[in-house]
């Protein structure tokens, strides 16, 4: 220190002005503030979370292996004529099939017959039904007026009688017997019946029905009932001997004669 009062004045001035010039804050000043950083550290590169499932970036199509057919093949029939036409029908052509059970038929002295009924399979025939004939072979019985005969078609139902309470009660021997509507002729009802060509015959007087299972039988005594019908299946004839005495059969079995109509017909586009 050494100075005098007066120089300690000077001094404290000197002092004060150096004081003045010296005079520090005390707070210091962080003239490099700490900077507070945040230990998380902080990621620069952060992970990108990338899905595991591939990403198939060229996804497969699945194509249905079926050729499609683009330019598909059309079956045509020629016998078919496309598109509006003129069908002119102007003819007909008629065919005519025999078809035979010869196994023999054998009649009771009362009651339905052996086989019952008796049939017939009609097959390939084309168009309707123009005519039908039948043939009984070789016929034997001593009372013809007991036989009840029925014929029916392939459809199970349509019918007519053949024979019913003819020829008395004269004996019938290897009589051969032809039903067509077209016959001169009906048999006689109790004259001797003979072989030949009859008209379907029934002087019962009334509907003769046969046991089951022969269908009810048409009021119609005619083959006519048939015409227009389809002739494939199976035909059945049913004998029935309705009274005693008296058993014969049918040696020779039966036939069935069919004519059938087909159409003959144009097409003409329009
Ligand atoms: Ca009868
Ligand atoms: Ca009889």
């Amino acid at each position: 220190m050494g100075c005098l009062p007066k120089k300690i004045r000077l001094c404290r001035k000197k002092t004060s002005k150096k004081e003045r010039r010296v005079i520090v804050d005390p707070t210091p000043v962080n003239v490099n503030p700490i900077i507070n950083v945040d230990p998380t550290p902080v990621n620069v590169n952060p992970i990108i979370n990338v899905d595991p499932t591939p990403i198939n970036v060229n996804p497969i199509i699945n194509v249905d292996p079926t050729p499609i057919n683009v330019n598909p093949i059309i079956n045509v029939d020629p016998t078919l004529t496309i598109g509006p036409f003129q069908r002119v029908c102007n003819s007909t052509v008629s065919t005519t099939a025999t078809f035979v059970n010869t196994d023999p038929i054998t009649i009771p002295v009362q009651g339905i017959a052996d086989p019952y009924p008796s049939t017939i399979a009609v097959t390939g025939m084309t168009g309707t039904i123009a005519k039908v004939t039948v043939t009984l072979f070789n016929m034997n019985h001593p009372n013809p007026e007991d036989l009840d005969i029925l014929l029916v078609g392939s459809n199970g139902i349509t019918n007519t009688i053949l024979m019913s309470d003819a020829g008395g009660s004269l004996d019938l021997v290897n009589v051969t017997l032809t039903f067509d509507d077209d016959a001169a002729n009906f048999l006689p009802q109790l004259g001797q019946i003979v072989s030949g060509t009859f008209k379907p015959t029934n002087y019962q007087g009334i509907v003769e029905n046969l046991p089951a299972p022969a269908p009810a039988s048409s009021v119609f005594v005619r083959l006519f009932n048939f015409i227009g019908m389809t002739p494939n299946g199976a035909w059945d004839l049913y004998v029935f001997d309705d009274d005693v005495p008296g058993s014969g059969n049918i040696a020779g079995g039966w036939s069935l004669t069919i004519t059938t109509d087909n159409e003959v017909c144009t097409f003409t586009p329009l």
